[in-house]
């Protein structure tokens, strides 16, 4: 039998004389001698129950002191309007039913009086995610993953599950973290793109996974994580990068609008601007020589990666999300695909937020005799990559895709100063627990 008959948004003064069952936790307590009150919290909101002493019998109102915040209880009473509780109405107990008892002293405040460094919070994830506004976050988290999704099956994308356990790295890279796989040696993915691209050969044309990625990347930063949420596509029958492009940039206006008139953002009190399509395209080489002369930035040198410093000063210059585009070939991985007139440039992107890089794409070598002169240019032997350069010998349409990191476009969303607000139990270089 489910315990409550109704949430606290069910709840109304005009229910006035109705017996209801509420459940939730014990948010806070007031005695003022002659009256009782707990302010219960359940996942929508908060309920005063009030007892006053003339009107609950005395064992009832002795069990209900003895009950320590945060504990979990379910109330059985009456509602009855009340213009000075929240909601206009209280509760009137009849029974009161002490499910769990929370220990004391908390780990945490959850009413939001006490502030706690975000390693706090973390080490009692389960109690910050009380919290109003944590809880706002993580199911923003969710709606957003939600949008995504039906973003992707109103265009025809078929949902795919990748092995995140593998014998070989990616995209060549050393940030892998090795695992034993029986007696071997075996690595966690730290991106499903050969495996995204092997379902190019399969005739599903349109496919994308939502799932963690694995970097050991030493990093210390407020947007670098080691396990990551990427949400990755790949397209087949396309010929430029800028097809994949726009279905990026179609996606995050789709999820914008999807998130703009959430409860959950008026609980943060977030304006959330829509941007506007199409996104500005920046060439790498624009790109350089917007940054010439700006004196925070250092030299840049032709070919190199952007560094935050550079990302921060074109954030400031364009104010809004923009693609760079048209990377030099030897700054992608292996399988970006060089422009014919051009093979310097690949037809690569990278999609900017004015705060950092949100996603990075291209358009993929399909041809077989190409792409295995791109491992060996790069220092790679192509026999450990046989299984996926099989997919590229019998029949591979041209086809083009993206990573987009769900914490990153959800701390840009939302404004959080760190990334590891974005994720329920962070994985960086110090934190393995919770
Ligand atoms: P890339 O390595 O650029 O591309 O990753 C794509 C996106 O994933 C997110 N991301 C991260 N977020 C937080 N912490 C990290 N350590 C981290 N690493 C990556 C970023 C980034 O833009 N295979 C290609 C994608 C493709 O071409 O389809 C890839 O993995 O938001």
């Amino acid at each position: 039998m489910i315990i409550r008959t109704h949430y606290s948004n069910q709840l109304s003064p005009e229910m006035s004389g109705e017996a209801v069952t509420i459940a939730g936790w014990v948010h806070e307590t007031r005695d003022l001698g002659g009256i009782y009150f707990i302010v219960l919290r359940d996942r929508e909101g908060f309920i005063q129950v009030t007892m006053p002493k003339k009107k609950v019998s005395a064992e009832l109102l002795e069990m209900a002191r003895g009950i320590s915040r945060e504990s979990v209880v379910a109330v059985e009473g009456d509602i009855k309007s009340e213009d000075r509780a929240p909601g206009k109405f209280e509760i009137i107990p009849s029974k009161i039913i002490l499910l769990s008892m929370a220990e004391v002293p908390l780990p945490l405040d959850t009413t939001g009086k006490v502030g706690a460094e975000l390693d706090t919070r973390i080490d009692s994830r389960f109690m910050d995610v009380r919290r109003t506004e944590t809880a706002a976050v993580f199911r923003t988290r969710s709606n957003v993953l939600r949008a995504v999704r039906n973003f992707f099956h109103e265009n025809g994308f078929v949902e795919i599950n990748t092995s995140k356990i593998v014998a070989t790295a990616t995209e060549g890279g050393t940030e892998l973290f090795p695992i034993t796989y029986f007696d071997r040696e075996a690595f966690l993915n730290q991106s499903p793109q050969l495996y995204k691209q092997m379902m190019m050969a399969s005739g599903l044309d349109r496919a994308y996974e939502i799932a963690p990625i694995f970097r050991a990347e030493e990093h210390d930063t407020r947007r670098h994580l080691n396990e990551v949420t990427s949400i990755d596509v790949e397209v087949s029958f396309v010929e430029e990068h800028n097809d994949v492009m726009e279905i990026l940039e179609r996606l995050i206006n789709y999820v914008y609008r999807e998130i703009a008139g959430t409860p959950e953002l008026k609980a943060l009190s977030i304006e959330l601007p829509i941007p506007e399509l199409p996104f500005r395209r920046i060439t790498y080489d624009e790109v350089i020589s917007m940054l010439q002369d700006d004196p925070n930035v250092g030299d840049i040198e032709w070919g190199s990666d952007l560094d935050t410093a550079c990302e921060k000063e074109l954030g400031k210059m364009v104010g809004e999300h923009y693609f760079i585009i048209d990377w030099p070939t030897d700054s992608k991985p292996f399988y970006a695909m060089p422009h014919e007139d051009k093979p310097e440039l690949s037809k690569s992107f990278d999609l900017m937020h004015p705060r950092m890089e949100l996603a990075s794409g291209a358009q993929r070598i399909h041809d077989y005799a190409l792409l295995r002169e791109r491992i060996e240019a790069k220092g790679l032997n192509p026999d450990s990559f046989d299984f996926y350069l099989k997919a590229f010998r019998y029949g591979m349409p041209p086809h083009a895709g993206w990573g987009l990191g769900a914490e990153r476009l959800l701390m840009t969303m939302l404004n959080l100063g760190n990334i590891r607000e974005a994720v329920l139990f962070p994985r960086d270089r110090r934190r393995l627990s919770p």
